[in-house]
């Protein structure tokens, strides 16, 4: 019997505690439990990047519950949806237990041993016959900082493969990238708090509402206290976010630049830049002033379709507040000009001096809950504690905390990022990839490609999750890994804050945490430094996180005095946590010096429209020496554009109920009535011309794969139509299904991540009976998804939704 504080399916957001500015945001604690706990566990929420801190209900060995910590600076005790529901995955009937090994075809159960060591054989193989570089790591945003830090040296002093990347590619590459390229590191400059005092709240491309929703709450209750903040979305569809708004501008896909250039121009326009701010603390300013000159209202309205007028309220609103915390996410890291455009939001802070202020802040939003730390530790095509790889001085600090010789550490190029090391499997230089926590065969761009990548015959596959996901069944070995709940470890959200998740359960079977398996690996590799001792020193979490806290000394990203005692005291900490603040900082650059100086930078910066790689030379002779880089950039037409052929936009996202591919809420029973299946939202316009009504099956084709789904309509722009791409084929393989389908496979220039916000497409009203197996090219579709996703030997659902009746949907399409 299920207890519960409120019902989060129904309301999202559950009850207002007003709050005005710079009062405390009042506690509130969120619970839901099948049954008494025997003890509570601390734990933190890991559905999305916000990262809620709570305590775990465990009885007889099992998770039963999960309630807000009312002491956490984070959530004051909220949980959201996903974090009330989400845990009934660990108890999932049909969690891995046991590693498997294909073998003709089919896979069998094998022992630890067994797995390992054929790993491990494979390994030696590759490295002797195409040296390290043959081996790829595919990483991911959902593990804990010490298991990164742990794959980090192990791919950068072990092994020294450049290949190595995190599914962070896809999500929050472009916030590192920006902060980079304004800031000299990653790192946000504001904080949670900073929605306590803040005048302002500019919301660009981020459904926060829905993706975040305890942070959500946060604005809300602000709303609902007294002197609320105003509020500007920049969205093409009309969210949940943006139903709040005081001015929503819905611009057309791609067209981020243009506007944010629309806005700054009004800014100084109306005289109200902060000129001894940019005389002191940045560089680069008349560029900007220049380049912007041009973005008048009626040119930007050409340019975005967003009306002149509602350019004009909303520029007038950011030139005169006093305070101003902006959020920046998908809707800009994944559109066209990703890190140019997150860039101008940082200008725009910068040339009104809101910035390292009580109430002015930058977020450049992570997604996944530990994101932050595949950056940080260097597991993703970054360095270990923000170093710079074009930094000799940098690469010394390494080799010496590490004890190996410099040349061990790829530095003579940037580290792979993932859309290359996909490129590199697929031409058959990367031999062998290993994939951890990440389901690339549903949220990677064309998915047909992908597909065919994991398929070839000379790729080794390494798979390492908690599910049979629609990747893992192309593995070759398949790991099974202890998640959330039955492991511990630290993470770090967007703001900065760190958090501890305990272990609060043994994992089922045979699964072990993602930090054994590495230690394993690195064991049986025999790994050594330069004094013949194991290359890796430590043995479990805690000796792992001490470990990194030596790699970030010095570094923007100070862990040193923070320790897991701290961590559990009652509350997350932002780092840094060092001598001087030994108990963390909310806000960083508070005194204006930014981490640019040369000898201290994360990178020497690109060139925003080509990725061209400013040298260390140019760099130095330019030094910003602790000033701010504006960096302006010039509105670029997306790389695909609606046509005769594919006359409509399609732009995809995400849901409030479940998270990215649905294998743990998709087996919560309460997440999964509340958004059972994709759809495809379309504006009422389009709906009449094409003669579709709500929930009609509609298909929807681009250039490199089609789909079927149930129309929902309203809430959109006209010419823009939106799929969620959670849904893929575990639970589901009679239709294609998966947004990914459609996608493009480009990306942005400077970060390197993927444009899954645009694509052009055509669609129509879809029979059902068209579906039917045969010679037609929709039968040959859904018979070629079927065939790829059905393969293998674990038996999929197989209800057809596409062609059984399906109640209809009433639910409004949730913003
Ligand atoms: N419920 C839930 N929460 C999540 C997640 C989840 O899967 N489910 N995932 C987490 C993760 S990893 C991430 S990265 C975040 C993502 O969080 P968000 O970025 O908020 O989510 P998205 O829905 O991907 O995209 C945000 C918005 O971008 C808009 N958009 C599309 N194209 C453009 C454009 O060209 N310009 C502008 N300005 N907007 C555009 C879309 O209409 C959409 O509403 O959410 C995190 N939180
Ligand atoms: N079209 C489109 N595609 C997108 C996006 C979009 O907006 N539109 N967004 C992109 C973004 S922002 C992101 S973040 C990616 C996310 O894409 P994915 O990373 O592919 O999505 P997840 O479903 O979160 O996959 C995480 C996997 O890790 C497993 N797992 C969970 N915890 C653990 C653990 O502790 N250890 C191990 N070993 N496994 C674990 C889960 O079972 C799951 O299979 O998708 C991207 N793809
Ligand atoms: S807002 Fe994010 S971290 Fe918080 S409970 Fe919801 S999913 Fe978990
Ligand atoms: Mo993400």
């Amino acid at each position: 019997m299920m207890k519960q504080s409120r019902d989060s399916i129904n309301d999202i957001w559950g009850e207002r505690t007003p709050h005005g500015p710079g009062q405390p945001w009042p506690v509130r604690v969120d619970e839901r439990v099948s049954e008494t706990p025997e003890h509570w566990v601390r734990g933190t929420c890991v559905l999305c990047s916000n990262g809620c801190a709570l305590d775990i209900g465990v009885k007889a060995g099992k998770i039963v519950g999960v309630r807000g910590l009312a002491s956490d600076a984070t959530n004051k005790g909220r949980l959201g949806p996903k974090g009330l529901h989400g845990w009934v995955a660990n108890h999932s009937e049909d969690r891995l237990t046991r590693p498997l090994i294909r073998e003709n075809g089919q896979f069998r159960e094998a022992s630890w041993d067994e797995a390992m060591d054929l790993i491990v054989q494979k390994s030696r193989q590759i490295v002797e016959e195409h040296t390290a570089m043959g081996i790829g790591f595919y990483t991911t945003g959902q593990l804990f900082l010490e298991e990164y830090y742990t794959l980090g040296v192990i791919g950068k002093g072990g092994l020294g493969t450049p290949h190595m990347d995190g599914n962070t590619r896809l999500c929050t590459a472009t916030a590192a990238a920006a902060l980079k390229e304004t800031f000299g590191s990653d790192g946000q400059p504001g904080s949670y708090e900073d929605l306590d005092v803040t005048d302002t709240i500019l919301h660009v491309g981020h459904n926060i509402a829905s993706q975040q929703t305890v942070l959500w709450t946060r604005i809300l209750d602000r709303l609902a206290g007294p002197n609320p903040p105003q509020i500007i979305v920049i969205d093409p569809r009309r969210t949940f976010t943006a139903e709040k708004a005081t001015v929503h501008l819905a611009p057309k896909v791609g067209t981020n630049v243009a506007v944010l250039n629309g806005l700054m121009h009004l800014i100084i326009q109306a005289g109200k830049i902060d000129q001894a701010f940019l005389e002191a603390h940045t560089v680069g300013y008349d560029d900007l002033k220049k380049t912007v000159e041009k973005y008048a209202p009626e040119y930007v309205e050409k340019l975005s379709g967003v009306p002149a007028a509602d350019l004009r309220r909303a520029g007038e609103l950011l030139a005169n507040t006093q305070t101003l915390v902006s959020t920046v996410l998908q809707g800009v890291y994944q559109s066209m000009q990703a890190t140019a455009a997150a860039v101008q939001v940082n200008n725009l802070h910068l040339i009104r001096g809101l910035i390292g202020k009580p109430g002015s802040g930058i977020l450049q939003m992570n997604g996944q809950p530990t994101a932050q730390n595949t950056r940080e530790t260097g597991a993703d095509g970054d360095l270990p504690g923000f170093r710079n790889w074009n930094n000799p001085e940098h690469i010394k600090q390494l080799a010496k905390l590490w004890n190996v010789h410099v040349n061990k550490i790829p530095h003579w190029s940037p580290p792979t990022h993932a859309m290359q090391i996909w490129r590199y499997a697929e031409q058959g230089s990367i031999k062998m990839l290993w994939i951890q926590a990440t389901n690339p065969a549903v949220s990677m761009p064309q998915l047909g490609r992908i597909r065919k990548i994991l398929q070839q015959e000379d790729l080794f596959v390494v798979v390492q999750d908690a599910f049979m996901t629609e990747t893992a069944k192309f593995a070759d070995v398949v790991l099974p890994a202890a998640i959330w709940g039955e492991k511990t470890g630290t993470l770090t959200n967007v703001s900065r804050t760190v958090h501890i998740s305990c272990k609060a359960i043994e994992p089922p079977g045979e699964a072990r945490s993602d930090l054994d398996i590495f230690l394993d690996y690195a064991r049986r590799m025999d790994f050594r430094d330069q004094d013949g001792q194991p290359l890796i020193k430590w043995h479990d979490s805690k000796s792992a996180f001490e470990a990194w806290k030596e790699c970030t000394r010095g570094r923007p990203c100070d862990y040193t005095a923070l320790t897991y005692e701290k961590l559990l005291a009652g509350s997350g900490i932002p780092w840094p946590v060092n001598e001087e603040n030994p108990d963390g900082t909310p806000r960083l650059y508070t005194d204006f010096v930014f981490p640019t100086a040369a000898d201290y930078a994360e990178t020497y910066g690109q060139d925003l429209e080509t990725g061209a790689s400013v040298t260390a030379e140019e760099y130095k002779a330019n030094d910003p020496k602790g000033r701010a880089m504006i960096k302006p950039a010039e509105h670029r037409e997306p790389h695909e554009v609606p046509d005769e052929n594919y006359p409509l936009w399609l732009t995809t996202g995400r849901q409030v109920y479940h998270f990215h591919t649905r294998t743990k809420t998709g087996r919560s029973k309460e997440l999964h009535d509340a958004a059972p299946d994709a759809f495809v939202q379309i504006s009422p316009e389009d709906a009449q011309r094409y003669g579709i009504e709500q929930d009609d099956w509609i298909m929807v084709e681009s250039r490199r794969g089609l789909v079927i789904e149930r129309a929902r309509i309203g809430d959109i722009e006209p010419g823009l139509v939106f799929i969620p791409w959670h849904y893929g084929y575990w639970d589901d393989p009679s239709r294609p299904r998966a947004a990914n389908e459609l996608t493009l496979n480009e990306w942005d220039p400077v970060s390197k991540q993927p444009h899954y916000k645009y694509a052009a497409v055509r669609i129509s009203k879809y029979n059902a009976r068209d579906a039917l197996p045969g010679p037609g090219l929709i039968g040959r579709a859904v018979e070629a998804v079927q065939g790829l996703i059905g393969q293998q030997n674990t038996p999929a659902p197989s209800a057809s939704k596409a062609q059984g009746p399906q109640p209809k949907t009433t639910q409004r399409v949730d913003g």
